[in-house]
């Protein structure tokens, strides 16, 4: 049986908040949830982490090392726990200030300007907070914000809970079928993309290297996106949390370093991503001062800051990248050649077992259609849900691998185009991507392909 709510201050002041807004006059029978919580309640990480957890899976699903983070940063983190009181303590509530400093320092120096450290970046919980920050700055309820598929699932919630509409365009590939399929054979459309934008048009969100396709945007591409944001007065967010893992001589460039879009452009970074330390949750977004003013508001009045130690451990981690940037001790140049060799691990045993992988230029995933397998998906409790969600959750519970399905990251009225995919994330140690082998050549062995 239901009971009311204890009448403590803080219930009696939700109650009269409510019973304003609802004639019936009872709680029960109101809906308690804000209305910007409608159609985003549902977390693709959320139920694919407890369903790997819970079957105790090879996991090849959510995009994070298992392997550590490189020694010289978890001793910074180490020697920043030991720096004396002020680490444990609360810091400028921006970004501390040695990893702003440094920030602008080494950022400044690939997108060839000054930036200010103090007004040009802001230091958030993750790339994540970083997103959430930007669309709650920016957007304002009936802004449409145009969206590349695939894109990073939280792009689409977070500019629903800002009100603002989100239009999609998705990447097509140039053949969808044959060897050698590359993340690079999928493009976007100049004239569909011109077509999208309207007067309401505020903001085009893009991710180069993009998870999951693992495309990286080239100059010409980048330069059509610049060319339409400066004629319709258009700000760019450039999720670029991948930047350093690109292959194959692929060069990741920063939207913001071309002609006129620094003023228009907000750039996301996760140190996660960068030194292969995802729980940390240290991210940031960097842009012009009167942008970013904007971003700082939503941060000031929701997280404040993010932990202080393990912003100082990222300082020092970006002075030692600063100081040997394009040698060989470069962690940003010995990570990439060190999953290099895992991407064509995996690809070699997807291939193997008779699925064609689209090679990514750069990033954590490898995406693969799955069209040609043969499974009896009788699974009742998946019934209705789309293919590649049914074949996941199969996949989970009957061989114990867990990947996770790519029409995820397409809009409602895109994601039935692209159902026949799922994505394998390769930044894994070599005894995992192994027991990942082992898992698909049993199966292949069994002859259940079509
Ligand atoms: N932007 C992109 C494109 C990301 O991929 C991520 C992290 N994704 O990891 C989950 C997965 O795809 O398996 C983020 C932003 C968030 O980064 P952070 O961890 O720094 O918050």
């Amino acid at each position: 049986m239901l009971r009311p709510p204890v009448l403590n201050w803080a219930s009696l002041w939700k109650r009269s908040v409510v019973l304003t807004h609802c004639p019936s006059k009872s709680v029960m029978a109101c809906e308690l949830h804000a209305k910007r919580l409608e159609g985003v309640d549902k977390n693709i990480w959320v139920e694919f982490t407890q369903l790997a957890a819970e079957y105790k899976v090879v996991n090849l699903g959510q995009g994070f090392p298992d392997f550590s983070p490189p020694s010289f940063i978890r001793e910074a983190f180490c020697n920043a726990l030991n720096g004396g009181a002020s680490m444990h303590q609360y810091t400028r509530a921006f970004g501390h200030p040695p990893l702003v400093k440094i920030l602008a320092k080494f950022f400044g120096r690939i997108v060839g300007r000054e930036i200010d450290p103090m007004e040009d970046i802001l230091v958030t919980v993750g790339a994540y907070q970083a997103l959430f920050c930007t669309f709650q700055a920016l957007i304002n309820e009936g802004d449409e914000v145009i969206i590349v598929e695939p894109f990073f699932d939280c792009y689409q919630p977070m500019v629903m809970m800002g009100r603002g509409t989100p239009v999609y365009i998705p990447l097509k590939p140039r053949k969808s079928t044959g060897p050698g399929l590359s993340s690079a054979d999928w493009v976007l459309c100049s004239e569909e993309l011109a077509s999208k934008i309207s007067p309401r048009t505020k903001a085009i969100v893009i991710n180069t290297p993009n998870n999951p396709l693992g495309k990286v945007f080239q100059r010409d591409e980048l330069q059509m996106i610049a060319d339409l944001c400066i004629k319709h007065d258009i700000i760019c967010i450039s999720d670029e949390v991948y930047e350093w893992l690109t292959y194959d001589g692929e060069k990741h460039i920063k939207i913001a370093s071309l002609p006129g879009m620094w003023e228009r452009t907000v750039t996301i970074g996760s140190a996660g991503k960068t030194f292969s330390a995802t729980g940390w949750k240290v991210g940031w977004a960097m842009g012009p001062g009167h942008i970013m003013k904007h971003l700082k508001t939503v941060h000031q009045n929701s997280v404040y800051h993010t932990a202080t130690a393990a912003q100082e451990a990222v300082a020092m981690g970006f002075q030692k990248e600063y100081d040997t940037f394009g040698t060989e001790e470069s962690y940003f140049k010995q990570l990439p050649a060190m999953l290099h060799a895992k991407r064509l691990r995996l690809a070699e045993c997807l291939r193997s077992v008779g699925l064609e992988p689209i090679m990514p230029q750069g990033g954590y995933f490898m995406i693969t259609d799955i069209s040609g397998l043969k499974v009896d998906l009788n699974d009742p409790s998946t019934k209705g849900e789309p293919y590649d969600f049914r074949i996941v959750k199969w996949l989970i519970k009957e061989k114990g691998l867990a990947t996770i399905p790519v029409s995820g990251f397409y809009s409602q009225e895109h994601s039935g185009d692209f159902q026949k995919y799922i994505r394998f994330c390769f930044v894994k140690e070599d005894s995992t991507l192994k027991a990942a082998e082992d898992i698909l050549k049993q199966w292949r062995i069994k002859q259940i392909w079509l």
